[in-house]
């Protein structure tokens, strides 16, 4: 990121943490020499970003409920390795916590990639209630079968809208024959082909140049990374979608959980879950200013109608392939919250 991006990304992440900075000042704590557990808790997003600010909350709040015998030792920005590095790091021990996304999570535990289909969840509303409830406890369940605690409150990434330079996408008729980046994943490929666009994987680090040069014309992502990606200046639409919502769950390793005592299980868990629906709110009053700041930049929103699209995915069979994928047992789940998908 340049200094340039730092500064107007910390200049709209600033105004939404002001809002809660004065209601989170811990009173300074003795801290003890030595903290009897030290955990060791990486993640790949930016300092600035909501999650880090609400964990080091969080760390704060254990240090002072635990009298210092836990302290939560935060390392961001992916400087413990790539997400693939990071994942065997927490499976190994070699760090004890980790916050992960389901698409990388997937390549161990395949469910907790769901909550990506395509158009499944409409709002908040439904993400929050799904993920708090038993679609979420279903995914747990898978994780804790490869050696990972995953607390119950995932945090927020944010839901994926579609950016282009030739024209909004309106209709599912809009994306017949589109150019569009989408990560390495097969879900990605999968829908985007249900639509008859023309999906390309291409690493995140190489999106914007795939745009700069036309190699493609669109690509999708949440808001923050629309604006911290610099995609408005190769990218003239930004169609609100909410096509997937992504997130995080905050995972320990089961071991190093399991050595520590029940009574401070109880003191981490709860100040990790809060810090986590504190941070669902900070993103949501981010993406308001992001939109703003957006159009600033010149970039042209609509609102499409999302049934439409959901439909093609169904008469498509894309919801079919994947219900398969994931068994019935989940998919039943999914649709729980969610209305009917195949
Ligand atoms: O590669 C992307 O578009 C990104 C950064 O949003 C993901 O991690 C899926």
């Amino acid at each position: 990121m340049s200094a340039y991006d730092r500064r107007s990304f910390l200049r709209t992440l600033g105004a939404a943490s002001a809002a809660v900075a004065g209601s989170s000042v811990l009173a300074p704590v003795a801290r003890a020499q030595t903290a009897q557990y030290k955990l060791k808790y990486a993640h790949n997003l930016a300092v600035a970003h909501p999650l880090n600010i609400r964990a080091k909350q969080a760390a704060d709040a254990i240090r002072k409920d635990t009298n210092g015998r836990v302290e939560l030792q935060i390392f961001p920005n992916g400087q413990m390795g790539s997400d693939t590095d990071m994942l065997s790091q927490v499976r190994s021990g070699a760090i004890d916590f980790l916050t992960q996304g389901g698409v990388v999570l997937s390549t161990l535990a395949p469910v907790s990639a769901i909550n990506g289909i395509g158009f499944a969840f409409n709002d908040y509303n439904q993400v929050w209630a799904a993920m708090d409830g038993e679609l979420g406890a279903h995914i747990r369940q898978a994780i804790s079968k490869v050696g990972l605690v995953a607390m119950d409150k995932p945090w927020d990434n944010g839901f994926r809208h579609i950016t282009s330079s030739v024209k909004p996408v309106q209709t599912p008729a809009d994306l017949k024959g589109l150019k569009i980046r989408v990560p390495v994943s097969p879900l990605w490929t999968s829908m985007f082909k249900a639509f008859d666009s023309a999906p390309t994987s291409v690493n995140f680090s190489e999106a914007y140049s795939a745009l700069q040069t036309k190699v493609v014309d669109a690509e999708e992502n949440p808001l923050a990374l629309i604006e911290t990606g610099r995609f408005f200046e190769v990218q003239k639409y930004c169609s609100l979608t909410r096509h997937i919502w992504d997130g995080f769950w905050f995972l320990g390793n089961a071991r190093s959980w399991g050595n520590l005592p029940l009574d401070l299980q109880t003191i981490v868990a709860k100040h990790l879950n809060a810090a986590a629906v504190a941070e669902r709110a900070d993103i949501a009053a981010m993406n308001g200013q992001l939109e703003t700041s957006l159009k600033s930049h010149g970039m042209v929103f609509n609102q499409p109608d999302t049934q439409p699209f959901r439909a093609v995915l169904k008469k498509s069979g894309f919801y079919g392939q994947w219900r398969k994928a994931y068994g019935d047992e989940a998919w039943s789940l999914l649709e729980k919250y969610t209305q009917k998908l195949a």
